[in-house]
């Protein structure tokens, strides 16, 4: 049987020993207890067009200093999340997927304040990319001269088609709508082929508000001879009519010593030429049917003067 005396003692010891445990488990949850989590909560949110359609592929960061990024991508119906995000005060930002911008009124950059267990909703409204026209222009050519009745047709990726056919000078000038992938179809006239190399058809990718620019080369049909003009001294052009097919070069050869020219009549198939000296030459490579008189300035009142026919 316990001495009464000894019950007391265990007593009275065991009630401060209780105390200081006690104690000491409420100063550790405290005081030297790891650092609290820091509370958590979510950012949600949708990218939506002007019609309230979710937009996928809309690249999301949410950022702060002193914190890792966060990114994420707008699912199929413009829905995004980040979970976990540690409370207070970030910023979300979008970059809109490829032919897609901010609407109207629309910041790419939001304030978003997380609050513990709580979800921040937010949405980004988004419009279609106004997009310039694409432009391809360039020059078809044989020999460096331009080439008349080439037929152009330019298909954007919406299968839209623009055409245009060319003047004497070559020159061409098409726009599409719609940029990206276009196709451009080149049709010669029948007595002209595409070069060697060269691609009926040709794919050419031009971005919005972009141009493309490109030289053509045509071959002629059939073979061609340089036709040789002699300016003389008895005022004449000799052969004076000449009959050549498209393509056909002509060469003005100042056989004596005075001063001739070679005047287009009418027409601009080529500029004015002086042959001063005996032995001067001058040549044009006639593409385009037609019929191209020409005279010479100082002897027009002794009608020296010459034609030349392109016939195909
Ligand atoms: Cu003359």
């Amino acid at each position: 049987m316990p001495h009464p005396r000894s019950i007391q003692f265990t007593r009275s010891l065991v009630v401060p020993i209780l105390a200081v445990a006690l104690l000491l488990w409420a100063c550790d949850s405290n005081g030297d207890a790891p650092p609290t989590e820091p509370e958590h909560g979510s950012v949600a949110g949708q990218v939506l067009d002007l019609q309230g359609q979710g937009i996928a592929g809309a690249a999301l960061s949410l950022e702060r200093t002193g914190d890792t990024p966060r990114s994420t991508t707008s699912a199929s119906d413009g829905g995004f999340q980040f979970a976990e995000v540690p409370t207070g005060s970030w910023t979300l930002a979008i970059t809109p997927p490829s032919g897609w911008a901010l609407a109207a009124g629309q910041s790419a950059e939001q304030s978003v304040n997380v609050q513990a267990g709580a979800t921040s909703e937010t949405s980004f409204q988004l419009a279609t990319e106004a997009q310039d026209a694409a432009t391809v222009s360039g020059n078809i050519q044989h020999d460096g001269w331009g080439v008349a009745g080439v037929h152009l047709l330019l298909r954007d990726p919406s299968g839209d088609e623009t055409e245009v056919t060319t003047e004497a000078d070559g020159d061409f000038h098409l726009e599409a709508a719609e940029p990206g992938d276009l196709e451009l179809e080149i049709t010669p006239p029948d007595y002209f082929d595409l070069a060697a190399g060269e691609e009926q058809v040709r794919t050419l990718t031009v971005g919005s508000g972009e141009s493309e620019s490109l030289t053509v080369q045509l071959s002629p049909v059939t073979e061609q001879e340089t036709v040789e003009v002699e300016l003389l001294g008895n005022l004449t052009f000799s052969p004076s009519q000449v009959t050549a097919t498209p393509g056909t070069r002509i060469r003005w050869i100042n056989a004596e010593s005075m001063a001739h020219t070679v005047t287009p009549e009418g027409h601009d198939a080529w500029s004015s030429a002086s042959l001063t000296s005996a032995g001067d030459t001058f040549e044009v490579v006639l593409n385009n049917p037609g019929e191209f008189p020409y005279f010479c300035q100082p002897h027009q009142a002794d009608e020296m003067e010459g034609t030349v026919v392109i016939q195909p």
